[in-house]
């Protein structure tokens, strides 16, 4: 069930909104005992590479484009560092209409270009960072009417709340620690406001901190300013300048939560353990929750036993090249048992 028939009563739907379904949400909540067992934590990873897109976004993206259907919106615009412009295509293919995706040339992982492409949209690739594209989307879809679905639309971070209450509905309870990526700062954001929502109707009796994850080459919520040249191996969060920085510096403060950075290194020794020891494939930025976790660990500041759910924010199939870069080869030998003996008897 997609994510407008499961929380349609907790989202701002009319008579006029059309369906619009992609089989989005109701991603995995899963629970991880290798890792879990390493930190002295309960630890759960939502697995939102599972989406139609491959990651989060789809869960904001079938409200603001069935929103943007509803006000006679006839195109989409986007700027994105992969996976918005991955999931405005898709949901534009779905509604027939047509997509300008705007991506800083030359920095956003393969396997989301060829779904932008796939998909159909128009893609366009800017010289220039994330920052600048967003502005010049902003600009653009004024002068063209053009629905502009990044999560300055307010119906884009609604729709995303749906990832806390399913947490929510799974656990029972809400964890005692979020861990979540920050780039745009809007999932953040969203989860904060989702969360709330639960704990005002009642279903949940305590809220989690709020605990957001940096790559320390872009890390603007953790210096406490812009950054005019953000530069991360975690493309998808490479971010200077978060259009949503005000909320998500409520939500860590609200919540007595914090914002800490990592390390590239940190993220993708991160990313090898959480393929590895835990069974679940995620992109370069859905892993910096768990680097912080360790490094939060090696610092005395993870308290044993909390029950810890971080957002896998995307796939680790959207880059390929990113993950080829970090592992071996396949071991190449002749069509013979010989052969395969030899391998399999070694150690
Ligand atoms: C995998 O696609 O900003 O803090 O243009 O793709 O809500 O921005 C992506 C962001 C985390 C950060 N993990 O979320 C875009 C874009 C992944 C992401 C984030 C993104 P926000």
């Amino acid at each position: 069930m997609g994510v407008l028939k499961k929380y349609g009563d907790l989202l701002p739907l009319t008579e006029k909104t059309p369906n619009v379904n992609l089989e989005e949400g109701s991603t995995p909540l899963i629970y991880l005992p290798r890792i879990s067992d390493k930190l002295g934590i309960k630890l759960y990873g939502k697995f939102e590479g599972c989406n139609p897109s491959g990651s989060f976004k789809d869960r904001g993206m079938v409200l603001a484009v069935a929103k943007a259907l509803e006000d006679g919106k006839r195109a989409l615009i986007c700027a994105s560092t992969g996976n918005t412009s991955a999931s405005a295509a898709a949901y534009a293919a779905y509604a027939g209409i047509p997509c300008f995706v705007l991506l800083p040339a030359g920095k956003v992982a393969l396997g989301k270009l060829a779904q932008a492409l796939m998909y159909g949209a128009k893609v366009i690739a800017v010289k220039g960072n994330f920052d600048r594209a967003l502005e010049l989307a902003r600009e653009g879809a004024e002068k063209t009417g053009c629905a502009m679905v990044n999560s300055v639309n307010p119906f884009r971070l609604i729709g995303q709340r749906s990832g806390a209450w399913e947490i929510c509905d799974v656990l029972g309870k809400a964890p005692d620690w979020h861990a979540i990526p920050v780039g745009n700062a809007g999932n953040i954001s969203a989860y904060w406001a989702g969360y709330n929502e639960y704990f005002k109707l009642g279903k949940i009796k305590t809220l989690p901190r709020m605990m957001g994850f940096q790559a320390e080459g872009a890390a603007p919520l953790v210096t406490n300013q812009p950054c005019p040249n953000p530069e991360t191996v975690a493309t998808a969060i490479r971010i200077g300048n978060p259009v949503s920085a005000h909320l998500a510096r409520a939500a860590v403060q609200e919540s007595s939560g914090e914002f800490n950075s990592v390390t590239d290194e940190q993220i993708l020794s991160a990313q090898r353990l959480l393929a590895s020891e835990g069974g679940v494939f995620a992109e370069p930025a859905s892993c910096a929750p768990l680097a912080g976790i360790l490094k939060l660990r090696d610092l005395g500041k993870l308290p044993e036993g909390i029950t810890v759910t971080m957002i896998l924010t995307g796939n680790g199939l959207k880059d390929p090249d990113t993950a080829m870069s970090q592992v071996g080869k396949p071991i190449e030998i002749n069509d013979t048992l010989e052969d395969l003996m030899r391998v399999l008897e070694s150690k």
